[in-house]
């Protein structure tokens, strides 16, 4: 038996629904006192704009700016970061941010529209936003990965401006994320973070432009000042904490499967690592793997608390089984790790990213596959989609009518406003029928 305790669940026991409901329960927190805050923050940089934001900047990151000016970077700073990368940092970089780009480019909606016999033409036309905020987290969250999957889909998209804010704690910057900026064509950035950043975006400053949608990852400060704002811009999704499901035969080497689980619950105390298999003795194997791995991790107490809190190691009866399970769950990601992944590929329906084959490491996802790595998380792959270029994209109805076709849908027009008493609408319609 364990000394970590990794809660074990059966699905031939009785309890076994309420064990899952209780282990995928998570609600975000909602704090009184940092909305307070950030009702306040955001409030002051509306009204004042830049000078509210230096002073909250040098206020919460220690820093000692005069100016908006001295907490923005310029593309010769980009640059000379991405120049200063040792080589083999460089190459990496940009073979994930090429592949992140061709993988997205298949992603563009088009445009499309089409004529019907009296030569009415109907359409759809789509248009990337003018500006989009990127919101990147400092301190141990400060991943040049995510700089490059939420800015390249916004380039792929076509959107004009790509404004990036960072907090800088102290005054330090991370050249990784200045070069990854660089390399994914980011257009403006501000030392800046916490939602003050959210705010200047949202409003704009004198300095910071105001932009049409913000995405990124970020702290409660930065999620309650998201929730916020939105309405007044587009806001992606809040992400929760990271997921990994790995549904095993039992066939994998344990230890590849306890360092996949590994490798989502060192992002996050809270992050949450389960593995499915109809093989019993596997489950021991795989924790067996995991009580020798464990000690030489470099952040072994999160992995520890991740798994003490979070983590399952679940016996299904089959794999049918196993895929009802995985359903339920619907997991940020999901390593099919079996022989043959694509027989099962038909009966998943809730996913953020599938990873198939033993060979697929999630890890890889996280970095270099090219697929997007903000992923819907806490259930809501029911629902929603990786971030992508079509979240940058919009469209507009395109109608055009024939003067037949306005006379022929003239006449259904008006009988339905009629209907509705709305007699502007059916005479504005009845104006083009002929007779
Ligand atoms: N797995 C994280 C993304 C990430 N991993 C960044 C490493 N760096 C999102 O779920
Ligand atoms: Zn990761």
């Amino acid at each position: 038996m364990s000394g970590l305790n990794i809660k074990r669940l059966d699905s031939q026991l009785a309890d076994f629904k309420a064990q899952m409901d209780k282990l995928l329960a998570w609600e975000a927190v909602s704090d009184e006192k940092v909305n307070n805050i950030v009702n306040e923050i955001l409030t002051r940089v509306r009204n004042e704009g830049d000078s509210a934001v230096v002073e909250f900047t040098n206020r919460f990151d220690n820093t000692q700016a005069q100016s908006m000016a001295d907490l923005e970077m310029s593309q010769e700073r980009l640059q000379q970061a991405l120049d200063n990368l040792p080589q083999d940092q460089r190459n990496a970089l940009e073979t994930a941010a090429e592949r992140v780009r061709s993988y997205h480019e298949r992603q563009k909606g088009e445009s499309w529209q089409y004529t019907e016999a009296d030569g009415t033409m109907l359409g759809q036309k789509v248009t990337p936003m003018d500006r989009v905020g990127l919101y990147v987290p400092g301190g141990k969250a400060a991943y040049p990965s995510s700089v490059i999957m939420n800015a390249m889909p916004a380039k792929v998209a076509g959107v004009e401006e790509i404004i990036m804010v960072v907090p800088t704690p102290g005054g330090e910057v991370n050249e990784l994320v200045l070069a990854a900026a660089c390399l994914s064509g980011v257009d403006r950035v501000f030392c800046v973070g916490g939602a003050q950043a959210v705010a200047a975006l949202a409003y704009g400053t004198e300095t910071v432009p105001q932009v049409d949608k913000i995405v990124g990852p970020g702290n409660i400060f930065v999620a309650t000042a998201k929730r916020a704002v939105f309405g007044a811009v587009g806001i992606d999704m809040i992400a929760g904490p990271s997921e990994i499901l790995v549904v095993c035969d039992g066939l994998t080497d344990p230890d590849w499967v306890a360092m996949d689980l590994f490798s989502q619950a060192e992002h996050d105390e809270d992050a949450q690592p389960i593995l499915v298999t109809p093989d019993a003795e596997f489950i021991d194997k795989v924790e067996a793997s995991i009580e020798k791995l464990l000690p030489t991790m470099e952040r072994k107490e999160i992995i520890e608390t991740s798994l003490r809190l979070r983590a399952a190691l679940i016996k299904v009866t089959d794999m049918e089984e196993a895929i009802e399970v995985s359903n339920r769950i619907a997991p940020e990601h999901l390593e099919l790790s079996v022989e043959d992944p694509e027989a099962l590929l038909p009966k998943i329906r809730h996913a953020g990213a599938i990873f198939m084959g033993r060979f697929t490491a999630e890890a890889l996802g996280d970095y270099c596959a090219g697929p997007n790595h903000v992923l819907p998380t806490s259930g809501t792959a029911r629902f929603s989609s990786p971030l992508g270029v079509y979240d940058f994209q919009k469209r507009s109805s395109l109608i055009m009518f024939s003067d037949e076709g306005a006379s022929e849908m003239g006449k259904v027009a008006s009988v339905l406003a009629r209907g509705e008493s709305l007699t502007a609408h059916a005479r504005s319609a009845e104006y083009r029928i002929k007779d």
